[in-house]
Parts: structure tokens; C-alpha cells; sequence
């Protein structure tokens, strides 16, 4: 077999188990139980920035929004992991199948949001892994709070787990654009721009820090 007949036959592979997981999705209103668990998690986080914003008196928010991992993401990561490429091996062993993000304006919000979600009797943490204080060697930073959500569905109940980014406003701008250029894509030769990158979001943390020592100046006239 050539190489152009190897690559086809991967693709097809590839193709294949995509289609075989999206498949299994469609099954069980699954969509609708994630839907569900987003939801929940969704209001709570409206409550608390309500209360915050109240708190605090100015804007803490700045978008909330959840999403379901595509099954081209979960193959892939499913690959990447060396794991079984079916949906009960990703409801399993993948945190991040059911994704809410907040992104917040200060550095302080991220962190006072995150105490105060840990904090709710009805969600149960299972890990926390702080990517600000100790941020990936790619430089990439965010808080993520893994979770499990009780939901009741057909009078069942059972939890689904969902992955919680709070990052501030810089961090998702760097986040998204590294997303974009660089992440997941094995780009030979691209040292220097990953180093590029490590720096801009070096840059992006010395001014999330120097932002929240402008509003506590500006707080104090
Ligand atoms: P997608 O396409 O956004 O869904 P774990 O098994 O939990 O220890 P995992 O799941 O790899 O390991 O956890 P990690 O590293 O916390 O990544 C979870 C998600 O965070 C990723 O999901 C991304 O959404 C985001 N993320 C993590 N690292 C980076 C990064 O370097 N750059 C960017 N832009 N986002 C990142 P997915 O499934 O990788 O991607």
C-alpha cells in the first residue's frame, strides 16, 4: 500500500469512528441530558453573579456559555489519550464532554466565582485545577472546576459530569487565539511562535494583575 492509499484508508478509519459516536449520541437523549446538566449549572452561575455584581457593584460577567464536545473533538481526544473511540469510554474516562465557560473581568472574580461554586450543597467537585497560578507550559491559563450535577430525568436520577472554565476576559483572548493557531495542531518548526505566544500570555497575566491594581486604586478615592 502507497502512501496516498494509507492516508485514505485512514481518513476513512477515521470517518468511520466519528460517524459510530455520533451515532451512540443521538441515542438516549443524550444531547437533552447534557442540556439539562448545562442548565443547572447555568442558573446557578446567573444567581451568582447577580449577587456579586450586586456585591460588588459593577459588571462581574462578562458572557456565560456551555457546549456539548462535538464527537469529531471527542475522537480526537479519545486518540490523543490512547482510549477506546466509543461514547461509554468518553463518558468515563474525558472530564469535558459537557463544558460551561465563564468569562469574567478581574483576576479576583475568578477566583471569589470559583469558592463560591464549590461551596453549593447540590454540585459535588471532584477536581479543581488552577491553570493561572500554574499555567500551562504553552502558557495557557484558566481555572477549571470539575463537577458532578444530580439531574432527574425520566424520574431517574443520576449525575453528569461537566468541566467549568472561569478565565478573566484577557485570558480567554489569548486562549482563543492560541486555540486558533496553535493548539492541537502539530506544527513542525513552530518553536518560536509557541515561544512567541508563551511570552504574549506572560504579558497577558502582568496585566490582568495590574488592572486589578487599578480598580482597587481607583476603588479607594
Ligand atoms: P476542546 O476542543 O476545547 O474541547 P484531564 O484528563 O482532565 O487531566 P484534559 O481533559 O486534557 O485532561 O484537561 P485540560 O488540560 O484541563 O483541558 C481541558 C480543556 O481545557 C480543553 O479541552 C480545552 O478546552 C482547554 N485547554 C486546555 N489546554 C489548552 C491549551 O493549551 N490551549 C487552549 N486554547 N485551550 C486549552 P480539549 O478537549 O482539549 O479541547
Amino acid at each position: 500500500m502507497d502512501e496516498e492509499e494509507k492516508k485514505a484508508k485512514k481518513v476513512k478509519q477515521d470517518t468511520e469512528a466519528i460517524e459510530k459516536i455520533r451515532k451512540e449520541m443521538q441515542k438516549d437523549q443524550y444531547y437533552l441530558q447534557c442540556q439539562y446538566a448545562i442548565d443547572i449549572v447555568e442558573a446557578k452561575v446567573k444567581i451568582i453573579d447577580e449577587q456579586l455584581s450586586m456585591k460588588h457593584q459593577r459588571e462581574i460577567m462578562r458572557s456565560v456559555s456551555g457546549r456539548v464536545k462535538s464527537p469529531e473533538s471527542i475522537y480526537a481526544k479519545l486518540v490523543r489519550k490512547e482510549l477506546n473511540t466509543n461514547l461509554e469510554t468518553a463518558q468515563k474516562k474525558l472530564n469535558d464532554l459537557i463544558g460551561v465557560r465563564i468569562v469574567c473581568l478581574f483576576l479576583d472574580d475568578v477566583y471569589e466565582i470559583a469558592r463560591i461554586l464549590k461551596k453549593q450543597k447540590d454540585i459535588i467537585v471532584v477536581k479543581e485545577k488552577d491553570y493561572i497560578s500554574k499555567p500551562k507550559k504553552n502558557g495557557y491559563m484558566s481555572f477549571h472546576l470539575i463537577v458532578d450535577v444530580p439531574i432527574c430525568f425520566d424520574e431517574n436520577s443520576q449525575t453528569k459530569r461537566v468541566e467549568i472554565q472561569i478565565r478573566t476576559i484577557a485570558m480567554d483572548f489569548w486562549s482563543v487565539l492560541e486555540y486558533q493557531l496553535m493548539y492541537k495542531k502539530n506544527v513542525s518548526g513552530a518553536e518560536k511562535a509557541a515561544k512567541e505566544l508563551k511570552n504574549y500570555s506572560e504579558e497577558i497575566s502582568a496585566l490582568d494583575r495590574k488592572m486589578l491594581r487599578l480598580r482597587n486604586k481607583i476603588d479607594e478615592i
